[in-house]
């Protein structure tokens, strides 16, 4: 669970399967919560600082050196604010996370987001594979306490504003618990 400390604004982290939509949730949450909070996509972050061993050609992926992110993050992290978007969250500690929400969309159409993405055939397949699954959520529901993590459909626009309300909700409780 998260310190107590003199965060103002809290840890919050998106993850999903790529393509269930964690980036176009957390631009809206940070445009609409009644606190700050930046987002961090993990993936642009880890290409700008280079925080990676290699770059995976078969996979067009990067493989990335965990310690170098953790290191990287632990002081922003540290001050709050932040929203964490990245397709796993293993390996961020558990101290860090206030809420962690885990993305879910229909297999199907996944598939057609990952195919506009202009994604390899063999990726597609691993990630709508890892969605019926439901490797992610099993993966956050391993690392964190239950309570703080919550599983949210993404398919329509609809899912996503309901999603944005709820998670706005969820700060403004935040923030009457600890009398802000
Ligand atoms: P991720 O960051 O998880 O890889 P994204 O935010 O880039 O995913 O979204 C992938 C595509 O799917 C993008 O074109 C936006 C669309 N999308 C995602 N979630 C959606 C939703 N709830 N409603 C409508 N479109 C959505």
């Amino acid at each position: 669970m998260a310190t107590e400390s003199s965060k103002t604004s809290p840890v919050i982290i998106i993850t999903g399967t790529p393509g269930t939509g964690k980036t176009t949730h957390a631009q809206l949450l940070a445009d609409e919560s009644p606190v700050p909070l930046k987002h961090i996509n993990i993936g642009d972050l880890v290409k700008e600082k280079g925080l990676y061993e290699e770059y995976d050609q078969e996979w067009q992926s990067y493989t990335v050196d965990e310690d170098k992110l953790v290191d990287e993050l632990e002081p922003i992290v540290a001050r709050g604010g932040v929203i964490l978007d990245w397709h796993t969250c293993e390996i961020f500690p558990e101290r860090w996370a206030d809420l962690v929400v885990v993305l879910r969309c229909d297999h199907t159409k996944l598939w057609e987001r990952l195919e506009k993405r202009e994604y390899p055939l063999k990726k597609i397949q691993e990630n709508n594979e890892a969605e019926i699954m439901q490797v992610v959520l099993d993966e956050a529901r391993g690392s964190y306490p239950t309570e703080i993590v919550v599983e949210l459909k993404s398919e329509g626009t609809e899912d996503l504003e309901s999603n944005i309300t709820r998670i706005v909700q969820w700060i403004n409780a935040w923030k009457a618990d600890r009398g802000m």
